[in-house]
């Protein structure tokens, strides 16, 4: 029997992923677990243990005594808030990914699932139609982790055998959680902000393009590789995916369709240099030819979705 541990559980992907694999795998087969022992809340229909993912004895310990087969590794720190302490970034987002990958290895766990971002790509990187492929020069501390990262799941998987699978994502947009230290997180921020009736502040420049994803195409993207059979993963770094691109000033206007006293103005700080080198569209044939992915949300079902469903999870994060 499958038997899932997901780290960094109460991030916005954790929070929508374990919903999804309770249903997909029933709640006692997934174990939810982050550092803060508060997440436990938010988790009343699945197991929880509070885990620090850099203490490899008590990681090795949960993944023993819960029979732990499946580990989804999303504890990370994000793009902005890792250039303000690029150090500690760099140890958690680096050394809790060889730690689990030696764990892997040692206790032949079955699957790995670790999620990659497009700040792999920099300055010298095409910026529209960006290549599986495509050179990378990460300049952010976020970035270089996981362009390294990438790099260990393939030597793990090519000398040890480790089942190690990876989506490089765009920014994510979802309604189920609060926003985590990201650039692109702007675009969760704009919601809240719309929904308040205040003004939104934003941190990119009006025409600052980028590549985005709604959660439940995330999600889906998710279990889908998870769920491909070995022989069909052809990427053992991590795969590009897309979805839409928009820039602030396209998902204000499309905001303002709904409340059309809503404003915006634009005050670009240091994550517009980030976000200025980061591409703007992404190629994802490879994703789609090894295991079907397709895409359902544009932007307007998005905000629809959005605006729909926010109002009743407001009290909720
Ligand atoms: C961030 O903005 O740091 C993340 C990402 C694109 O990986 N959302």
């Amino acid at each position: 029997m499958d038997k899932i541990l997901v780290t960094g559980s109460a991030g916005q992907l954790g929070t929508e992923l374990i919903q999804k694999l309770c249903e997909v795998y029933g709640s006692e087969a997934i174990i939810a677990s982050d550092i803060n022992h508060n997440a436990a809340k938010k988790f009343p229909f699945c197991s929880f243990i509070a885990l620090d993912v850099m203490d490899q004895v008590s990681l090795k310990k949960v993944i023993l005594s819960e029979n732990v087969t499946q580990v989804y590794h999303l504890a990370a720190v994000l793009s902005a808030s890792a250039e303000q302490k690029p150090r500690m970034a760099w140890d958690l987002n680096m050394d809790s990914l060889l730690i689990l990958l030696e764990l892997a290895k040692e206790l032949k766990l079955d699957k790995i699932f670790w999620p990659s971002s497009i700040a792999v790509f920099g300055k010298e990187s095409p910026k529209e139609n960006t290549g599986q492929n495509a050179v990378q020069t990460p300049n952010t501390v976020y970035g270089i982790s996981k362009s390294a990262g990438e790099k260990w799941c393939d030597y793990y998987y090519q000398h040890h055998q480790v089942d190690v699978r990876s989506i490089r994502f765009p920014g994510l947009i979802g309604y189920k959680a609060k926003p985590g230290g990201g650039t692109t997180d702007y675009a969760v921020d704009i919601f809240h902000k719309a929904l308040s009736g205040e003004s939104f502040e934003s941190f990119l420049k009006k025409d600052t393009r980028l590549p985005m994803m709604y959660m439940p195409d995330a999600i889906q993207a998710t279990l889908d590789l998870m769920e491909a059979p070995k022989e069909h993963i052809t990427v053992r770094s991590s795969y590009n995916l897309a979805a839409m691109s928009f820039t602030p000033e396209e998902i204000y206007l499309e905001l303002k369709e709904y409340f059309p006293d809503f404003n915006i103005n634009y005050v670009p700080d240091y994550r517009q240099e980030i976000a200025a080198n980061w591409p703007q569209s992404i190629n994802d044939l490879q994703a789609r030819k090894d295991w079907n992915w397709q895409s359902k949300f544009d932007l307007p079902q998005m905000t629809k979705d959005i605006i729909i469903n926010l109002p009743n999870w407001l009290n909720k994060i």
